[in-house]
């Protein structure tokens, strides 16, 4: 039996020195230390010993088991070291490595021509007047001197939510909410910049949801030489100090007179400039005045609108409107401000 012990630690050792990894290792730990071990089978056997020889072998196999459990420790604890090692070289952060630049968002270009205009205009000292989308047919219409059956209702083809609220096809009515505000008050100096909506097939020049900025002045004896004075400075401010502007009669049913203003613009490779047209304005009609409040022989006003896409498309030389809503990162970044 010593025998036995004898041979089976110097096979186990010498197993154990070859051992190459993990899983082998616990293969011969298993082999020799496990339930169904060798070592457990030669113990069995110690039932046939005589009482003299029991302590002895005893104490040969404890000292055989130990030996064998020293050899398997200090492999375990290698492996494990070396593991930690594999895994403390594979999962470095180089912290010296320069960081990813984040990707900047570019203002969008009508939010750019907005607020350049508002610049302008608050510049000359109006306010700026925001309001709802959702508008009742009074503000929208009724108010603007466009009752029920004005055929101006039918040109407009507008989004109706229900019979008296539809989505405002103009900013018109955020200044009929100022002027109610402001009972009678002046002067009256704003401007209204948002979304608008009319029902209209989408092409190069129209779509159904737009932007717009309206002006409006009340005062005492306000003419439209302040209108025209006005406008042109607004445009040299926006075009270059050499923009003329014209205005040429229209009609709308909320300014008496009403007029529609060009300006000079030099198209790319041009020797001359020619005329495009670029707003609508007039004289706010006297029954606009009344019914927000303002006596028309007491207080005059000016009020103008302007389509934020078309004033874009000059500025910017674009071509066609829906490249403004398609929102194509190509076109968009190339407006971003570096
Ligand atoms: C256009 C140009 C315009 C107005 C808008 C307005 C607002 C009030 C009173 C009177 Cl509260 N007028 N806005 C005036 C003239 C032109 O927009 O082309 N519109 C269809």
């Amino acid at each position: 039996m010593r025998e036995r012990l004898e041979q089976l630690k110097a096979e186990a050792l010498e197993q154990l020195q070859n051992v190459a990894d993990a899983k082998q290792l616990d293969e011969l730990r298993i082999k020799y230390q496990g339930k169904k071990g060798k070592l457990t089978e030669i113990l069995r056997g110690m039932g046939g010993l005589s009482a003299e020889e029991r302590p002895v072998i005893g104490q040969l196999a404890n000292e055989v088991r130990d030996a064998i459990d020293a050899a398997i420790g200090g492999h375990q604890e290698r492996f494990e070291q070396e593991e930690t090692e594999r895994r403390l070289a594979s999962e470095t952060i180089d912290v010296t490595l320069p960081g990813r630049k984040p990707k900047q968002g570019a203002v969008h270009p009508l939010t750019r021509v907005v607020e350049e205009i508002e610049e302008i205009f608050i510049g000359m000292g109006y306010r700026v007047a925001e309001g709802p989308e959702v508008e009742t047919d009074y503000h929208n219409f009724e108010a603007l001197n466009l009752p029920k059956d004005h055929p101006a209702r039918d040109m407009q083809d507008s989004f109706y939510i229900t019979e008296d609220l539809l989505m405002r096809t103009q900013t018109s009515p955020v200044q009929v909410r100022t002027m109610e505000a402001m009972s009678g008050e002046v002067p009256v100096k704003i401007i209204c910049p948002g979304k608008v909506y009319r029902r209209d097939d989408d092409d190069a020049t129209h779509s159904f949801q737009f932007q717009q900025i309206e002006g409006l002045v009340i005062g005492k004896n306000i003419r439209m030489s302040d209108l025209k004075g006005t406008l042109l400075q607004f445009m040299r401010e926006l075009f270059g100090s050499d923009t003329e502007i014209r205005m040429r009669p229209s009609f709308f049913p909320f300014t008496e007179p009403s007029a529609e203003v060009d300006v000079t613009y030099r198209k790319k490779g041009a020797s001359e400039p020619g005329w495009l047209e670029v707003l609508g304005c007039g004289m706010v009609h006297p029954r606009v005045l009344e019914m927000s409040g303002y006596d028309p022989e007491q207080y005059s006003g000016f009020a103008f609108g302007i389509g934020v896409e078309r004033i874009a498309m000059l500025k910017y030389g674009i071509d066609d409107i829906r490249h403004f809503y398609n929102n194509d990162e190509r076109f968009l970044e190339q407006f971003a401000r570096r």
